[in-house]
Parts: structure tokens; C-alpha cells; sequence
């Protein structure tokens, strides 16, 4: 049996979810409030150390971190293979997913929670809220999760994560320009990793990172229509996130297109 600790709008659940549905797996889910710091109880950082999602346990075995769950979902359940078979095209889809493990992940989670995610915790009681903080087991996060709630856009850290994620969405412009899909001529489990992250920029009506890029655009359509998107992603979007990622991203967007 699948068992998936999850967040309906985490980016890393949605791989994961998006990866289970093109294999038609069935799994059982465990969701987990962020917020509320449900990452952090003593009993979940025994399956996932860093207390983030998601978690899979395959019968007894629990993976972590979401590009090895989904080489290793790969692996497991070979049918509907999610890696090109070509040595080349596999090395670049896992060029795809290094970046966003080395770097590209945590600029995300800078943007969101500068525009929008600070103002789920800025009202809570300052002493829940340093209960949460003093909970998260790195430290450095810990310090730039302090940082981008009392900052927000105009932490320094901001400016940098745009820029990252501005040159990325050029470079998937380039390589669309040679090949349907991200790692070459298959769908692949780059194009499943990227999806969620054209997915926030949308809901944080980040749209002018994308709208100059035609084949990013063409490129998220066809991932769009897949059914794997409607049960990964669009099934699981939440009315607790939506309404402010729209409101908070459409004010500060004059400031992002700054800097451009
Ligand atoms: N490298 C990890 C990153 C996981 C991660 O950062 N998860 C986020 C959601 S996308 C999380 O659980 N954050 C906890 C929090 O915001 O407190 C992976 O790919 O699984």
C-alpha cells in the first residue's frame, strides 16, 4: 500500500501526486497543515527528519524528498515509464530536477512566502508563532522564514529568487525551442517537476514571467490538459490559499516587474 503525507498546494506534493497519477497508482494521503506546523510534531520528523512534505511509505518503506520519491515511484511501478530511455534526454531531465533541488525550490519559497504565505502567520499570536519557528529543524530556513515574514518583498533575499526563476523560464523558452518537452521528444518527470512552479507563478498572478514566452505557454497547455494535472494539481487547489496569492501577488506585481 501508498501511503502520501501531502499538502494540497505544496509544489513538492503536487510532483509527487502528478507522478502517481500518470502511473494510476492508488495511494492513501495524510494531509498536513504548513501553517499550523504539522511538519514539525516530534512523531512526523521520525519519518521525515527535515519536516517538510511529502513523505511516501511503500508498505514499510518511507522515501523522502520529492525528485528521489519520484525517480523511486519510477522505478517501483515500471509501467507508463516517466524517464526517457535515451542515456542523453535522462541526463537532462535530471539536470531539470538538480536545479530545482539545488536552489531553484527554496527561491520559490521565498517568492511565496514574501508576496503572499507571511500573511497566514503574521497574525498569529507571536507566541505561537515562535513556537512554530523554534520547531523547524534548519536553522538557516529557520532564519529566512523569520526574515521573509517580517520583510516580505523588501527582504534581501527577494530580488535574487526573481531573477533565478526569470533566467530558468528563459532557459525552458530556449530548450522548448528544440525539443516538445523539457528532456527531449517524451514527457518526462522534468515536465511533471516544472508544472507546479508555472502553477504558483499563475496563482500569484506572476503572469509577466510567463506571458513573453509563447513556448512556455504552449508547453503548460499540453501539461494543463493532462488528466495527471487535474488529479496532481487542479483537484487539490485550495479557497485558503487561492484568494490571497491573487490579491497579495496583483500588489506587489509593479515591484516584481522592476526587477526584470
Ligand atoms: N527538497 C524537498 C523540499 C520539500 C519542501 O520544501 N516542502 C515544503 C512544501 S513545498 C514544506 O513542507 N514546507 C514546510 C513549511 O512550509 O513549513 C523535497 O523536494 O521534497
Amino acid at each position: 500500500m501508498l501511503e502520501l503525507y501531502h499538502n494540497d498546494m505544496s509544489s513538492c506534493a503536487q510532483k509527487v501526486r502528478t507522478a502517481l497519477a500518470e502511473k494510476g497508482l492508488e495511494w492513501t494521503g495524510h494531509h498536513l497543515d504548513l501553517r499550523a506546523g504539522d511538519t514539525l510534531t516530534p512523531d512526523y520528523l521520525k519519518l521525515n527528519p527535515n519536516g517538510v512534505v511529502p513523505t511516501l511509505i511503500d508498505n514499510d518503506f518511507v522515501l523522502i524528498e520529492s525528485t528521489v520519491i519520484n525517480e523511486y515511484i519510477d522505478d517501483a511501478y515500471p509501467d507508463h515509464p516517466l524517464r526517457p530511455d535515451d542515456p542523453r534526454a535522462r541526463a537532462k531531465m535530471r539536470l531539470w530536477t538538480k536545479k530545482l533541488d539545488e536552489g531553484l525550490h527554496t527561491h520559490t519559497a521565498t517568492i511565496s512566502a514574501a508576496i503572499a504565505f507571511r500573511h497566514q502567520q503574521i497574525d498569529r499570536p507571536p507566541e505561537e508563532l515562535a513556537r512554530i519557528l523554534a520547531a523547524m529543524p534548519d536553522v538557516a530556513k529557520r532564519e529566512r522564514r523569520k526574515d521573509l515574514i517580517e520583510n516580505g518583498v523588501h527582504s534581501q533575499l527577494f530580488p535574487d529568487a526573481i531573477r533565478a526563476w526569470d533566467k530558468t523560464l528563459g532557459d525552458m523558452e530556449d530548450a522548448l525551442g528544440s525539443s516538445t518537452w523539457l528532456a527531449g521528444e517524451e514527457f518526462s518527470l522534468a515536465d511533471i517537476a516544472y508544472s507546479p512552479y508555472l502553477t504558483r507563478w499563475e496563482h500569484l498572478q506572476l503572469v509577466g514571467l510567463v506571458d513573453k514566452r509563447p513556448r512556455l505557454q504552449d508547453w503548460f497547455a499540453r501539461i494543463r490538459s493532462r488528466d495527471s494535472y487535474r488529479i496532481g494539481l487542479a483537484d487539490w487547489f485550495s479557497d485558503k490559499y487561492l484568494p490571497l496569492m491573487e490579491e497579495k501577488g496583483l500588489e506587489v506585481w509593479p515591484e516584481v516587474k522592476k526587477l526584470l
